[in-house]
């Protein structure tokens, strides 16, 4: 029996993927470091580091300039989340997180970011959440099970009773490798290794979930 759900949240509930490229590719201008919309495709639910690391490739920084660039790309970030409002929700998300939560399941939120409860505020979505297991959770990022498995001691639960919903091949691979069923959202050539794979949430129902999943 299912009886928890994990979601990600960038690209799973939201959209925050855009604001993360907005601020990334300030920050790279200012550096002089190329960089552009299908670059970032690569940073898809990668951490902030990690993602960091990526963009500045061959190009030799201190430490001290990586967390300076870091704490840099994340003001930028913060000052846009600001503007984010329920309407900022995915079609669909609170539809099945209401439909889950009367039917008794645990919900958690297992994102890389640091700033996932900000904008678990933002969208108005807080009480339908049972714990939230964040960039700060862990120190392993995804694509290693850490951050699930985390977020699923936080809700009391069995990894193999719950459904990670996930947007990113990293996502798909932490859930897998964590023991947990998996929902991907997106194209087959990014979450096709999920257990289910769907475009979006829309539509998406408990009951349909469960039957899929009955392997
Ligand atoms: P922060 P998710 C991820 O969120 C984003 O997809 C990724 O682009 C970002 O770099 C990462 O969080 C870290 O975010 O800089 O705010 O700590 O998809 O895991 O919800
Ligand atoms: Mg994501």
């Amino acid at each position: 029996d299912i009886q928890g759900f994990i979601f990600d949240v960038d690209g799973v509930l939201t959209d925050t993927a855009e604001f993360h490229y907005r601020a990334w590719q300030r920050l790279a201008d200012e550096e002089g470091l190329p960089f552009n919309r299908q670059a970032n495709e690569a940073l898809r639910g990668v951490s902030r580091r990690e993602s960091l690391l990526h963009i500045v490739g061959d190009r030799q920084y201190s430490e001290a300039a990586l967390g300076e660039m870091m704490a840099r790309k994340n003001r930028y970030y913060v000052e846009s989340i600001q503007t984010i409002t329920p309407k900022n929700l995915f079609p669909g998300a609170i539809e099945l997180l209401q439909e889950l939560r009367q039917a008794g399941i645990k919900i958690a939120i297992g994102s890389a970011s640091k700033n996932a409860r900000t904008v678990i505020e933002k969208l108005g979505i807080g009480n339908l959440i049972d714990a939230i297991a964040d960039g700060d959770s862990v120190a392993l990022p995804k694509p290693a099970p850490d951050l699930f498995l985390f977020a699923a001691k936080q809700i009391g639960l069995d990894p193999d009773r719950c459904v990670v919903v996930e947007d990113a091949t990293v996502g798909i691979e932490a859930a897998i490798a964590g023991g947990m069923l998996s929902i991907g959202i997106g194209p087959a050539t990014r979450v096709g290794a999920a257990n289910i794979v769907r475009p979006n949430l829309i539509g998406v129902h408990l009951i349909d979930i469960q039957a899929q999943l009955k392997l």
